[in-house]
């Protein structure tokens, strides 16, 4: 097993259905878009790492795909999660609206730490906007989490709110990293599934 790296945070994707979550997976770990919805069975994860201060940081993402339009996402989803990336269209302000559920769902399931950052997507469409820039920075800012616009299909800002992430990990962990919950995920990694470019794995659920 490639033991190639200095810190494996676990990320998750969540937000409404639609609002861009699969294809920020897609830009960000194979750098490709699709126009179409992208509907996959169970819960899919890609793997990229960044280097960050010349430490490997290996991001293991996973992505609710479909789940949530049934908020049938349980403890299971959540479990051991380092980071959540909250994620919402600029162009329709009821996505906006239930992040506050999202966050509820959160503090219900994942760890009382877990980093979040809040995305606004879809920034590349000039015309529909709905959720204002700064609306969505004063929300962040009251939460405490750091706040971007991004577009998976221009690329804007992708890369910049992993790196965002990784990078507030590293620093709540220091170099204690022994601190990550990751058994689960070891266990399933050495039993072939990694792929560097990050293949995608249906897990089930459950
Ligand atoms: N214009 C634009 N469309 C996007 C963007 N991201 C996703 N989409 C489109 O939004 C739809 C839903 O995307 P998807 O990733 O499946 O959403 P999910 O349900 O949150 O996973 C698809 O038609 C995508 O092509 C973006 O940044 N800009
Ligand atoms: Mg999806």
């Amino acid at each position: 097993m490639n033991e190639e790296y200095d810190y494996l945070f676990k990320l998750l994707l969540i937000g409404d259905s639609g609002v861009g979550k699969s294809c920020i997976l897609l830009r960000f770990a194979d750098d490709t878009f699709s126009e179409s919805y992208i509907s996959t069975i169970g819960v899919d994860f890609k793997i990229r790492t960044l280097v960050i201060n010349n430490k490997q940081i290996k991001l293991q993402i996973w992505d609710s795909a479909g789940q949530e339009r049934f908020r049938t996402l349980t403890t299971a989803y959540y479990r051991s999660a380092h980071g959540i990336m909250l994620v919402y269209d600029v162009n329709d302000r009821e996505t906006f609206f239930h992040i506050e559920n999202w966050l509820q769902e959160v503090s219900r399931y994942a760890a009382s730490d877990v980093n979040r950052v809040l995305v606004g997507n879809k920034c590349d469409i000039l015309n529909k906007r709905e959720v204002e820039y700064e609306t969505a920075r004063v929300y962040a800012e009251k939460l405490g989490v750091s706040f971007t616009e991004a577009s998976a299909k221009d690329r804007t800002n992708i890369d910049k709110v992993f790196n965002i992430m990784a990078k507030e990990l590293v620093e709540q962990l220091g170099e204690n990293k022994d601190a990550l919950p990751i058994e689960d995920d070891k266990v399933e990694l050495s039993a072939g599934t990694e792929v560097s470019n990050g293949g995608y794995r249906c897990c089930g659920f459950g």
